[in-house]
């Protein structure tokens, strides 16, 4: 694996395409999570470039998170990320999201009652004082792994039996006419306090994304006002970029 006709051809500097050919070889399962690279003088001379750029494309790899150098034992190839890449433009559900990468989502009820709205809530559902929501507050987990609390608020002429909820909402305010066709979402930055924490089984203070989505029916109704905390660390959020007119 390691000599000078590996190299990938072309211009560029050395070091990146000495990255390209590690690169080329974790994605092709030649190189496999926890093996060990060669020594660094050691894959200089194989390879026939100078241990700066040796170093210099190891150090870069290691950013990615590709490689993890550990100090004293060497540079390993690191385990394949678990993180959900999410993209932010599409509307599903959580069990969709799970669905397509093969996960299975199970959650566990922490409330499931009928409320009144409090203020906020009833402004973002557009309803009148002192009329109802289903509280759906869940532990949401993909193969068992705590991945996200969600606070979900929904209208009773909505969702009048939160009991008929069963894995999944979204399939149930489908079944019930109200199936979210447009959302708003909001992401910030939020540190996990001590009960949200014990939940996902993190750290108080661990850093979280605090997600808001208010999403509305084909009718242009708003049906859903859900206040999640996702995992910082099983998330990346992924949205593709064009230049505005
Ligand atoms: C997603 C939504 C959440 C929605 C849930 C329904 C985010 C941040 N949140 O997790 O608002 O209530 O899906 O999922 O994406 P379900 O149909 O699996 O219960």
């Amino acid at each position: 694996l390691f000599h000078a006709a590996a190299l990938p051809l072309g211009g560029g500097p050395l070091y990146l395409r000495l990255q390209a050919m590690i690169r080329g070889a974790v994605a092709d399962g030649r190189l496999k999570p926890a093996d060990a690279l060669p020594p660094e003088r050691e894959m200089a001379l194989s390879v026939g470039v100078s241990r700066v750029t040796v170093r210099k494309a190891l150090e870069g790899l290691a950013a990615e998170g590709v490689v993890e150098q550990r100090h004293g034992s060497g540079t390993f190839v690191s385990a394949p990320s678990r993180k959900v890449q999410q993209g932010l433009s599409n509307l599903t559900s959580f069990t969709e999201d799970m669905a397509t990468r093969g996960r299975r989502t199970t959650s566990d009820w922490i409330v499931r009652r009928i409320e009144r709205a409090a203020p906020a809530e009833a402004m973002q559902l557009a309803l009148s004082p002192g009329e109802s929501v289903a509280r759906l507050h869940r532990l949401r987990r993909a193969d068992g792994l705590a991945m996200a609390i969600e606070r979900a608020c929904i209208p009773v002429a909505i969702l009048p039996d939160p009991a008929a909820v069963g894995a999944s909402l979204y399939d149930a305010m489908e079944a019930a006419g109200h199936r979210p066709v447009r959302a708003l979402q909001r992401l910030t930055a939020q540190n996990l306090g001590p009960d949200d924490a014990g939940l996902l089984g993190l750290a108080e203070g661990t850093a979280a994304l605090a997600i808001v989505r208010v999403s509305f029916d084909a009718a242009g109704r708003p049906v859903e006002f859900t206040r999640s905390l996702y995992r910082g660390d099983a998330y990346d959020f992924v949205a593709e970029l064009a230049l505005s007119e």
